[in-house]
């Protein structure tokens, strides 16, 4: 039987409903039909703006929808989607089916790459096997995981947009000094630690205060790179800006390098109970002119009630709405500084 990528699709379009049952035999086939796009494409996926470009989701499916909802059905806009789709949030299966399922339909506009999460290592202690464990038989889950993963071998780890943004999940390492270099890496692609260039696009984190490349000791892999690096390496490949994922943003974005680097993400509330976090977009129009969209986490609607009506009853008191604006959480692009580091 032909997987039916229409019917699948379909399954996804009901926004309210979270949780998804799912046949093996139908995951088995969409994750073949799913390869044999990312097949088609080469490691550096070459793309134009205007493009609207998503970081780190981790399963929170329904704060995706949220963020279709307001920036554009992917029917009608150009996504790229910067990796990190599974492990840590609820709804890991739906959420990769989700984005699977529109880039299958519509390849040409629906862009996504590879994160550090799409690695076995990974996503085999982090949450995306737990997730199809408790949801199948043993041996399907296993079959399953390992379809899903030889799957992710497959998918882009870089994207150009006009020639002159380059885009990866983590950021860039000591060994990369051309576009090249990314291109011919070998595929499929199992072990990452095999391919310094593709370990560090995936894994790699800005540093402020650091001058050169440092061990990164918060991943356990990969690098640290300083702002002289980004300079270096917009020289070197002739490009304007680097657009990353893989830290966390208190307002979903966060600037770097004097704005030749910037950090996307797009998971609100993200895991740590203790903080929150908006999401944020990037658009760039067809210019290249960019800006970013943010977004209040979709399961926090009682707390802006209760901020709301607290807002109320001191107007009440002092008459003044807006002496009581100290109380609001103003987003600020500029506090939003990689310094912040979270591992994502
Ligand atoms: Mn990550």
């Amino acid at each position: 039987m032909v997987f039916d990528k229409i019917a699948f699709l379909r399954k996804h379009l009901q926004y309210e409903e979270d949780h998804m049952e799912y046949e093996p035999k139908e995951l088995q086939e969409m994750t073949a039909a799913a390869k044999e796009v990312f097949k088609e494409e080469k490691m550096l996926i070459r793309i134009k703006a205007p493009i609207k470009i998503f970081g780190d989701i981790h399963g929170q499916y329904r704060d995706m929808h949220q963020i279709f909802a307001t920036a554009g059905r992917p029917d009608k806009t150009h996504y790229l989607f910067l990796g990190d789709y599974v492990d840590r949030g609820p709804h890991q299966l739906e959420t990769i089916c989700c984005l699977l399922a529109w880039k299958i339909c519509y390849p040409y506009q629906f862009h996504m790459l590879r994160g550090n999460h799409e690695t076995r290592n990974i996503n085999r202690n982090y949450g995306f096997w737990d997730d199809l464990h408790q949801r199948f038989e043993v041996n399907e889950a296993i079959m399953l995981w390992n379809e899903f993963n030889a799957l992710f071998d497959w998918m882009p780890v870089a994207a150009l947009i006009n020639n002159q943004i380059l885009c990866m999940h983590g950021g860039v390492g000591p060994t990369l000094n051309s576009l090249d270099q990314i291109t011919q890496i070998h595929r499929p692609l199992s072990d990452i630690s095999k391919y310094p260039v593709a370990q560090d696009l995936l894994w790699a984190d800005p540093c402020l205060g650091l001058s050169g490349f440092t061990r990164n000791t918060l991943r356990g892999v990969s690098y640290f790179f300083g702002e002289d690096v980004v300079n270096d390496v917009c020289k070197k490949l002739n490009l304007k800006l680097i657009v990353r994922a893989h830290q966390m943003m208190p307002n979903g974005h966060g600037f770097f390098c004097r704005r030749k680097l910037v950090t996307i993400f797009s998971a609100p509330n993200y895991y740590f109970p203790d903080q929150i976090n908006m999401a944020a977009i990037m658009t760039l129009q067809a210019n290249l002119a960019a800006g970013f969209t943010l977004f209040n986490p979709t399961k926090n609607f009682e707390e802006g009630e209760n901020e709301f009506r607290q807002l109320f009853n001191e107007n009440a008191s002092t008459g003044w709405g807006y002496a009581s604006r100290k109380n609001l959480k103003e987003p600020s692009a500029m506090d939003a500084s990689t310094s912040m580091t979270r591992t994502c």
